[in-house]
């Protein structure tokens, strides 16, 4: 018979279907798993290897705990809000909801052909009413315990396309579709409060099963850092101006004081300075940029003095000029910096391109030459309250008499901002607020949750950069639920992430009507149990999701602290030249492609073979061909089969390893060894010439979580008793993971001659009797006499010759 993989795939995924056999039950009597795949986005470019090398690995582990006992939930839905699918609706005119219907089409048949297993009964549609609905309710949640407000602030604004643009569509501060230079715009928009989570989401971190290099991620985007704020009187005048610094030790090396061109001290000030001019137009230049230019690409400082103005240093009395500068970020801290050139590389290169003073506080460099940072080394100087202290001393002395002498206070700040939480685009959920002139900001009430999306002609953002929603008259314009006078829908609709923030409750329970999940449905599943998705989403949506879970958390809606128990990432896929596929370049592989010509056990085999499961790989279309051909041999295993029962003589170690070695390398996500010990079991099978029927039902099982189309259909050529997916996962004996006959070296004083077959357990007369029989070695031992033997069992046996 020949192996045709696509007859059998086809066969099998039809009976998985009808027989709805991966069906999660919320059968709670028994243990349950939860693997969770970060939900693709419908784009109209379709599936991509980078989703299936993403998708088969908790694939695999996911039909590994089946037969392992566990209760699986493998659920699988729809992102399907965003961009991409609205721009398209713009271009065509198509409706997104017709467009992403489409979309989802062609992706849920081409994840059925690479026969994953998912429970296709759960699946979550974020567009979908009944799902935002709950989507909504979060929100609601989150503006009645005051996390969510509305506050002005800066947009990405294309004049020529009239839009507002997200980071990604302006990057080098040109708009993606026109070309034209994109301008900050303030705007009234919503944040969400995340910062308040910033500890709880921290703190919770290192208990964690996450990858160190995922916590690593997320630590670093909380950015928590401790430090102090200091405050800088402003020279005849009645006010200060407060700094944040983690190196409170330097205040006497502070000569100038930086604020951030967005500063409200400039505007405070506008009379007393004298070169206002000067100022804006250092703040329009400032405008262009964005924060990554500012922060990371400037490399040549730029600034100007605010003239006319002086602040005190606190401690020395000195009086210091007060520049603008856009290294200094609006954003962190209080915007404004105590700058102490002598140690700190920034403040060094801007005081030497002003010609402004440094004065060194810190002994053991050459701050003629640079700054000098060595903080675990340096000693204090010129500072008369913590001369000759160590700096990690310093910093706590002089912030305790900062704080004594009402200088000053400790203070801990955070990198992360608050979460932009705003689209002026129609594709989104709408956020369910009405505005009132008389009662504020109103949430509309939960009885008229899901607040529907209306349908519209017109998907173009309107000239003032407003939601197309704010054109449909009929549906902004609605009467105050609390006052019931004429009041005004809000027309933002949600970011891409809501509806991703927390779709892995939604799975535990699709259908509820009256909540995001049952309490029952949440206790037996929660919290997910593996988690495995791109590193592009382990700062974002990792944080996003844990504070909203966390939110929910606390308000009670949900019994569990923590929505991921462990987290893992897959590296990219790249195409054959070694590069990030794309249409551009041409090197895109089509999943699809790949099942037509060789069948999606091939394609699931290779992507888990590619090699380390986290780093990038390269395609490659010869080792697919590989992977075809290893399906191929264990296929033909089948011309093999001996009558003999249980495990034969010669393969039993083989297969104890080999279960042993795959059932590890799994939890491990070592799916490329895992695959290369059963290259290398078939090669013994293949040169022993024979495989018992219980051989190989216990490999094609372990096979079977990566291949199962053809493992279920030798499972039932052979005649073996069930189904794949019903058996259990094979067990090792490790004592009978080793090898039973070894080749043992045999020595002659001190040198190695050759080596005897002999069992591992072999006593030294069993050696002796082998040795007798080698030919070769007996010549060593001729005219000579045995002085000693030392024989260490299943190592070595070394015979002293005289
Ligand atoms: C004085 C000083 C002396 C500083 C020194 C550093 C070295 P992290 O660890 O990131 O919190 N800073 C504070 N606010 C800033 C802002 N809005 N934009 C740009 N820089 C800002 O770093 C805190 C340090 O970053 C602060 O400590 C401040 O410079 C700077 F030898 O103050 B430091
Ligand atoms: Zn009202």
């Amino acid at each position: 018979m020949e192996y045709n993989p696509s007859i059998i795939e086809k066969k099998w995924q039809d009976i998985w279907e009808k027989n709805q056999t991966f069906k999660a039950s919320d059968d709670r009597s028994k243990p349950k798993y939860y693997n969770l795949v970060e939900f693709p986005y419908p784009s109209g470019a379709g599936l991509h290897v980078g989703h299936i090398r993403a998708y088969t690995s908790l694939e695999v582990v996911s039909r590994k705990r089946r037969l392992e006992g566990f209760n699986v939930l493998f659920p699988i839905g729809w992102d399907a809000f965003g961009l991409p699918t609205e721009n398209y609706a713009i271009q065509t005119g198509k409706h997104p909801r017709e467009v992403t219907d489409e979309n989802i089409k062609v992706f849920t048949s081409q994840l059925k052909a690479a026969g994953y297993s998912f429970d296709w009964s759960r699946t979550v549609d974020t567009t979908d009413e009944k799902y935002y609905k709950w989507t909504q309710w979060i929100f609601l949640q989150l503006f009645k315990h005051n996390l969510a407000f509305k506050d002005k602030t800066f947009v990405n604004f294309c004049n020529s396309c009239k839009v507002v643009l997200a980071n990604e569509e302006s990057q080098d501060g040109v708009c993606d579709r026109c070309g034209s230079e994109v301008v900050q715009m303030e705007k009234d928009v919503w944040f969400l409060r995340i910062r308040e989570y910033a500890d709880k989401l921290l703190d919770e971190l290192k208990d964690l099963d996450f990858l160190p290099r995922i916590k690593l991620e997320q630590e670093n985007w909380i950015g928590r850092s401790y430090g102090a704020e200091i405050k800088f009187n402003i020279k005849d005048h009645d006010m200060n101006l407060p700094v944040f610094t983690t190196r409170a030790d330097t205040v006497y090396g502070a000569t100038f004081m930086v604020i951030a061109p967005e500063h409200p001290l400039i505007d405070t000030l506008s009379l007393e300075i004298n070169n206002m001019d000067e100022v804006e137009d250092y703040k329009n230049e400032a405008k262009k940029k964005t924060e990554f230019e500012r922060v990371q690409l400037a490399k040549d400082k730029s600034g100007v003095e605010l003239k006319g103005i002086k602040a005190i240093n606190p401690v020395s009395g000195q009086e210091i000029p007060v520049w603008i500068s856009d290294y200094v970020m609006m954003g962190y801290g209080t915007g404004a910096i105590m700058a102490v050139p002598a140690h700190d590389k920034r403040d060094w290169e801007f005081a030497r391109k002003f010609d402004i003073p440094i004065i060194e506080v810190i002994s053991g460099g050459n701050i003629e030459e640079e700054a000098f940072t060595d903080i675990a080394n340096g000693i204090m100087v010129n500072s008369p309250l913590v001369d000759g202290l160590q700096v990690k001393d310093a910093i706590e002395k002089m912030t305790n008499y900062l704080n004594d002498n009402d200088l000053g206070c400790k203070k801990v700040n955070y990198k992360m901002k608050d979460w932009a939480f705003n689209r002026q685009r129609y594709w989104g959920e709408p956020i369910p607020i009405i505005h009132c002139e008389k009662c504020g900001m109103v949430p509309v009430p939960e009885s008229e949750l899901p607040l529907i999306l209306p349908v519209i002609e017109n998907f173009k953002p309107t000239e003032t950069g407003e939601s197309p929603l704010a054109n449909m008259a009929e549906w902004v314009n609605v009467k105050c639920p609390c006052c019931g006078g004429d009041a005004k829908r809000e027309t933002d609709t949600m970011p891409q992430w809501a509806g991703s923030s927390w779709y892995f409750l939604r799975y535990m329970d699709p259908n509820n009507e009256n909540e995001l999940a049952s309490k029952e449905n949440l206790e037996y599943w929660g919290p997910v149990d593996w988690y495995n998705g791109g590193m592009e989403h382990v700062t974002r949506h990792l944080i996003y999701s844990r504070f909203w879970h966390r939110f929910l958390f606390d308000i009670g809606a949900v019994p569990f602290k923590e929505p991921y128990a462990k987290r893992t990432a897959q590296g990219l896929v790249l195409g054959g030249d070694g590069e990030k596929m794309s249409k551009s370049r041409g090197n895109v592989i089509n999943p699809n492609d790949i099942i037509d010509e060789y069948g999606a056990d091939t394609l699931r085999a290779y992507v888990m073979f590619i090699g380390e499961y986290e780093k990038p790989a390269i395609w490659s279309d010869s080792s697919v061909k590989g992977c075809k051909r290893f399906l191929d041999r264990v296929w033909k295993l089948q011309d093999m089969v001996s009558e003999e029962k249980g495990y034969s003589k010669g393969n039993t170690a083989l297969m104890h390893k080999t279960i042993k070695k795959v059932s590890q390398d799994i939890e491990a996500m070592k799916y490329n060894t895992a695959i290369a010990a059963m290259m290398s079991a078939i090669n013994e099978f293949n040169t022993s010439g024979y495989i018992t029927k219980d051989e190989l039902k216990d490999f094609i099982t372990i096979l079977y979580p990566i291949a199962p189309h053809i493992t279920e259909e030798i499972c039932e050529i052979q005649g073996f008793e069930g189904m794949l997916n019903q058996t259990s996962w094979p067990q090792w004996n490790e004592d009978l993971t080793l090898e039973s006959e070894i080749e043992m070296p045999v020595q002659f004083n001190g040198k190695v001659r050759g080596t005897i077959l002999i069992s591992r357990y072999a006593n030294i007369e069993i050696a002796k009797e082998a040795l007798q029989k080698d030919d070769k070695l007996m010549s060593f031992m001729e005219g000579k006499t045995v002085v000693k033997e030392i024989f260490i069992n299943g190592k070595i046996f070394n015979i002293v010759l005289k």
